[in-house]
Formats: C-alpha cells, structure tokens, sequence
C-alpha cells in the first residue's frame, strides 16, 4: 500500500515536471522551464597559450585552474578559429553567425548595423532575458538585451568608466576584471527569474596595455617564462610584407607604455626607440594605487637601467628583458581573468544553477606571445588566428571533451540558438556545434575561410586564407603574393612552400577549396 501511494506521488511528481516543462511562455508562446541558461565569459586578446587546459609550455609556468575547472567538467575545443582576427569583427560576427562581409562589421572603427538579426535579439525573443556587461566595442549600442553596462571603446584597466543603457557614465574604482564580474553577479541577483538567461559577461583583459590587477603584479616574479623558439625571426621565406609589420617586441613597444618604465624613473639615461604613448593607465589610479605600482616596479626598473646603461646589455638581451617584461603583465591580467571565472563558477554553485547553465570561456581571437618577435594579433598566423573555446554543459558534454573539429565564430549564434532550442535563421553562415558537444559522428568541415580587411594598422596588410587540418593558404592581394604553410612539417610557419614542385598538387586543391568558400559565403572581390 505504502508502495503503491509512494508510486502514485512519483508519478504526480513527474507528470507535474512535464507539465512545467511544456508550460508556454504567454508572450512568446515558447516552452520556457527546462531550457539551459547561458554564461558566455568572454575576454578580449587571450591566446589559447596561456590557458592551461590547451597545454604547451605556458601551463605550468601559469596555469588557469578555473577555466580548467571548465574543461575538465566539459570540452575544449582544441580547433577552434575566429573569421577575422580583431576586435570588433569577431564580436560582431559572434553576435550575427556571419562573416565580416556580409554583417558589415569588416574593420575596428566600423558603426555595427544594431538594426540586423543578432543571436541577442532572437533569444530575448525566443523567451530569454538577456544581458551584456563589459567590453562592446562595437560602437552602436546593444540591442536586443534587457540590461547592458559597457565600457566605452576599449575601456580602461583602472577605475573603470562604464555607460549604463540609460545613457549615464560612472567611474568605478576598482580593477575593470574584477568590477565587469561584480557587475555581472550583480545582474544575476537582480534578473527576471520567469525565464532562463544569455549572459555576456565580457573582460577588457588581456587587452594591451597589459595592465595586471595590483595584486598580481609580482604573481610571476620567480618563474622561468619560457622563450618562442621564433622570438628572433627574421621574416625570410614568406610574405615580403612581414619585415614591414610595426607589432615587434623589438621596435615597436612602448617602453612607457607597454614596457612599463616611464620617463620621470629614467633620469638622464635614454632608451632607444620607441616612447610614444605614456602611461595613461598609471594616470588614471588613486594616490594609494601608484604608490602599490610604484613598489613593484620602481626597484625592478632601477635595476634594469642600471644594466642598461652599463652597456652590458646585447641587443638581444634587451629583447629578452623586454619579452619576460610583457609576459609577467600579460599573464598577470590573465590571472584575473581566471579568478573571476572561479567567481562565476562559485556564484552559479551557491545558487543551485550550476546543473543548467552552460558556460563558455572564449577570447575575440589569439595574440602573439612573442611569436615571430610579435605582440598584438591580425594575421591568419595560429597564435592570432585561434581563439579558446571552452565549454561545460552538464548531463549533455562529456567531461575532459576534446573535439578535434574546425570550428570558427560563426558557429556560436547558431549554437546557442539550437541550445536554446530556436531555429536558426538560413541567412547564418556557421552551424551549430551541438551535435559536436554531443559526440555525434556527423560530416563537418574540412576547411576554414578567413579574412582580414584593416586598412594598417600595426602595418598588417589585408590577408585572406584558407585553414585545412594540415595546411593553410594565404592571399595577400597588396603584393599579389600567395603562401603556404605546412602545418604539420612547420607548425611555427616559418617557410611558405607555395612555389616548391612537392606542393603543386596541394596548392592546387586549396587555391580551389578557397576559392569554392569565398563563393560560398558570398565573399567581394579583392580591392
Ligand atoms: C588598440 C591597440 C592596438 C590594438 C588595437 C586593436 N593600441 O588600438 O595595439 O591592436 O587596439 O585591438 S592601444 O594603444 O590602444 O593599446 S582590439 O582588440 O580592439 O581589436
Ligand atoms: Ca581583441
């Protein structure tokens, strides 16, 4: 009898939870409950290098135990590449499932089109509440989130300035990776709890000026950064517009700036070239701010000027300080990062929401760590060229995942509309990777299109490819020069073999492979 009632009440309970299920939003007229919520952590020039989940010689040195949380509870995505590597572009063609040339978003400084299908827009009308915190960047304000607080452009590292959807800016004391989650958190507290969330929560960091959180800035004094075997190259055997970049750790960074050593510690010694920018990070903290910066770096630039103008130093030998320099703050501003995704992990925890969200950890494309001698990004090279996928969904990807697919940023608006379960719109150009999550054995892409269009900054010149599993096929139309790397013979791209008689077969099957995608995604001529 006992058993017989106690049966009965498990079905009423489970019939109840169907019920609830299926029960219809009455706005939208679209099952609501049981749907996952979504947290999208995104930063902004993180290389997958130093993230210790995808391995290679940065993971001991400075691991990221929180974003490794999330792969061990679910997938990274070891193949994953971004359609053009630079801010903006990439946020846009995140939000539309599109290549630059189609949602017109082709080059930082361009005005988004905020009156085109976004992924935002269909899931706030697909039933979710939806929100954006942090960098934008993308001029136009959001559409399609109930609630967003941005940065304006690049935003700064210290003090913070934010705009509110109301149109008001505020300063907020603090360090920028730290406030954008409080904020983040803060909006998870206050959100419509009728509905599942979209969050983007979304970094300045590690963004140059490579400015770490006060806390973190001896976090790597006593470790041993492991130099790129190509931190010295000398650009022969490819693009001849390579030698003409201005992204060197060499030539171009800022030894204010970038380096860290303003002018006022030098007294009368002079460093070389270049010193163009100032310190508009230093400029912007409190009294009690400079004072903890000035701890840490007033001795150890001392140090450095005191060797230095020994003469002592070689050439390379500055390079090399320099290089351990822009490593120490970069992977400082990462340690933030990675600390506040354990944040999130932690508040989606305390608030039992851990089972049905998914998060995603995942950066607007790659940088240079000193690869090529460079810093910054832009070219279809790996380092820039990848961007970090990382995700964990509960009950649906299994953990410690590694799919070996080619995926590019085109695939996420759609993902997280088949996540959501919406339909995707046919004008999107990527697919959804969650029969990938899945493990499902369905037919994917074999090849990449890639395509980069800034007119020259960091003197990139414009560049579109093609990425297979083993090779890559690069146009540079300024120069009218092709070049081919392989990639698993040559996995730091130092030697096009574009015109060596072993490759004529394989340049042929890329050079129709890229042509066969610009036809594709309906990609303009050259100009
Ligand atoms: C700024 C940086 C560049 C960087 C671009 C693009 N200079 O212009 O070094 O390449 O942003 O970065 S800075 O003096 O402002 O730091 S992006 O992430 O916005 O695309
Ligand atoms: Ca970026």
């Amino acid at each position: 009898m006992v058993v017989r009632i106690f049966s009965i009440l498990i079905m009423l309970a489970m019939f109840d939870a169907a019920v609830s299920a299926a029960a219809k939003d009455t706005n939208t007229g679209i099952k609501k409950t049981s749907r996952p919520n979504i947290v999208f952590i995104f930063s902004d020039d993180h290389a997958v290098k130093s993230i210790s989940a995808y391995g290679g010689p940065l993971a001991k040195v400075a691991p990221t135990p929180n974003i490794d949380r999330i792969a061990n509870e679910g997938a990274v995505f070891v193949n994953s590449f971004c359609a053009n590597s630079i801010c903006g572009p990439s946020r846009a063609t995140i939000l539309t499932g599109k290549h630059s040339h189609i949602n017109g978003f082709m080059r930082n400084g361009n005005n988004f089109d905020a009156k085109q299908w976004t992924v935002a827009k269909a899931l706030q009308a697909g039933g979710y509440t939806t929100a954006v915190i942090g960098k934008w960047h993308l001029k136009s304000n959001p559409v399609g989130f109930d609630y967003w607080d941005i940065l304006p452009g690049q935003g700064s590292y210290y003090n913070p300035v934010f705009i509110h959807m109301n149109g008001k800016r505020e300063r907020v004391e603090g360090y920028a990776t730290d406030v954008t989650t409080d904020k983040a958190l803060a909006w998870l507290d206050k959100r419509d709890r009728n509905k599942p969330f979209f969050l983007m929560c979304q970094h300045k960091a590690p963004h140059r000026t490579f400015a770490p959180a006060l806390r973190h800035l001896d976090a790597f004094d006593d470790v041993e950064i492991p130099e790129p075997p190509n931190l010295f190259d000398n650009y022969a055997n490819r693009s001849r517009t390579l030698a003409r970049n201005e992204m060197e750790i060499d030539r171009h960074f800022d030894w204010a700036y970038d380096a860290k050593v303003r002018k006022d510690e030098r007294g009368d010694i002079k460093l070389p070239k270049p010193d163009r920018y100032g310190t508009p990070e230093y400029n912007r903290m409190t009294a009690a701010q400079k004072k903890r910066w000035d701890a840490h770096f007033g001795p150890r630039n001392q140090a450095f000027l005191k060797q230095y103008a020994s003469g002592k130093m070689s050439h390379k030998d500055i390079v090399r300080w320099k290089y351990r320099r822009y490593m120490r703050n970069y992977l400082g501003t990462v340690k933030a990062v990675d600390e506040n995704v354990g944040r999130v992990l932690k508040y989606l925890d305390d608030h039992d929401l851990s089972k049905n969200t998914i998060v995603i950890y995942c950066s607007d494309q790659g940088f240079f760590l000193g690869e090529h001698g460079w810093y910054d990004k832009r070219w279809m090279f790996e380092e820039s060229f990848r961007m970090p996928f990382v995700i964990r969904w509960p009950g649906v990807i299994q953990p410690k995942s590694r799919p070996q697919e080619l995926i590019q940023n085109i695939d996420y608006a759609p993902t997280f509309l088949d996540m959501a379960g919406l339909e995707t719109p046919k004008a999107v150009q990527g697919r959804s990777l969650v029969p990938l999550m899945k493990g499902q054995n369905i037919n994917w892409r074999k090849s990449l299109y890639y395509a980069y269009y800034e007119l020259g900054e960091h003197a990139v010149p414009q560049h579109f490819g093609v990425r297979t599993m083993q090779h890559k096929l690069i146009y540079f139309p300024k120069t009218k020069e092709w070049n081919l790397f392989d990639l698993e013979k040559d996995p730091h791209e130092m030697t096009s073999v574009h015109d060596a008689p072993a490759y004529r077969e394989t340049r042929a099957k890329l050079e129709a492979e890229f042509n066969r995608l610009r036809k594709n995604y309906d990609a303009p001529p050259f100009r």
